[in-house]
């Protein structure tokens, strides 16, 4: 039997990309740029799977017209807005994506940007780095306390409870939670959390906000230049999810204004730009998208993939299905 013909859009971690190779016809991309829409058009009418990340926009116009070969999108990632979900099962194709695998890194690395806002490690760093440090004194870059604080998690699945543990257990924080749906009593009991029904009730009573729900349309600009307003005075808001998620303009005068009190972003609007107006935010500690970014992570997540794949190619149901 031919071996299924594979594309991996950008490089993976090497053990990865040494398992599909033996399993499959692979194809990868070794300049390691991403791939535009007529790449992307060619691919789908090329390849039977297309390995896509985060930088490859699949939206409704590269799936137009004859010829489709791809039956299946093994996406390196849990979160997939940058595919059209609607357009892919229009053409028969499937989507998979990797939960679980990356909930504890990306978790820790909200946690990473809460401390870095709260105790201004951001501004500590580049100051000594330029130096500009003159020294101890009691007045320096005096931040906010953590322990025993209030966290509002907007989005309760994996990472955010992953968050809460970490925040509850570490930090002896107070959790509370808005979902789409009502999230179980036992769940909420292993962090005393509270579940709240409306996003701006969370954002009043929340010392910091953390966001773990998905992106795309239905979340676009969620927080918005109105809910900032609702957030508390000096509070903090961490973004590990997408960066649609914020108004980025609003979040970005809402620093300025200092109506709130600092901001974390690993995700953005336009990934990789970053407007200006962020630039010159105070108080921002930005990350270029590492939530899931360690040597454990990246690999686990290439090997779910490979999962997914041998189970669809074997006539198995993807065990992450997502359409
Ligand atoms: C990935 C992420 O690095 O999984 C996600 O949704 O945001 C990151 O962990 C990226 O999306 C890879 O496609």
């Amino acid at each position: 039997m031919t071996r299924p013909k594979i594309l991996i859009t950008r490089r993976w971690p090497e053990a990865v990309e040494a398992r599909l190779a033996a399993a499959f016809d692979v194809t990868r991309n070794d300049a390691d740029t991403p791939l535009g829409p007529d790449a992307l058009r060619d691919a789908l009418r090329t390849f039977d799977a297309i390995l896509p990340t985060v930088t490859d926009r699949l939206g409704p116009e590269v799936f137009e017209g004859p010829d489709i070969r791809t039956r299946i999108l093994a996406n390196y990632g849990v979160g997939f807005s940058h595919i059209d979900i609607s357009a892919a099962k229009a053409r028969g194709i499937a989507v998979t994506n990797t939960p679980d695998v990356l909930s504890d890194c990306t978790a820790d690395l909200a946690l990473t940007l809460m401390l870095m806002v709260a105790r201004r490690a951001g501004e500590g760093e580049r100051e000594l780095r330029e130096g500009r440090w003159t020294g101890w004194r009691p007045t320096h870059l005096v931040g906010t306390k953590v322990s025993g604080a209030t966290l509002g998690i907007i989005g309760f699945g994996r990472i955010g409870q992953a968050v809460a543990k970490r925040a509850h257990h570490g930090f002896g924080m107070r959790i509370l939670v808005q979902n789409r749906s009502a999230v179980a009593p036992g769940v909420l009991a292993e962090t005393g959390a509270r579940q709240v029904d409306a996003i701006d009730d969370l954002l009043a009573i929340s010392d910091c906000v953390s966001l773990h729900c998905p992106g795309g349309a239905a979340n676009r600009h969620l927080i918005d230049a109105w809910r900032l307003g609702l957030m508390k005075p000096g509070a903090f808001l961490i973004n590990t999810a997408r960066g649609e998620v914020v108004d980025e303009a609003a979040l970005a005068d809402a620093l300025v204004q200092g109506r709130i009190g600092g901001a974390g972003l690993d995700v953005f609007e336009n990934e990789p730009r970053i407007p200006a107006s962020l630039m010159a935010a105070p108080n921002l500690v930005m990350l270029p998208h590492l939530g899931s970014a360690t040597r454990e992570t990246r690999e686990a997540m290439g090997f779910r993939v490979m999962d997914n794949l041998v189970d669809f190619f074997d006539g198995r149901e993807p065990r992450d299905r997502v359409a």
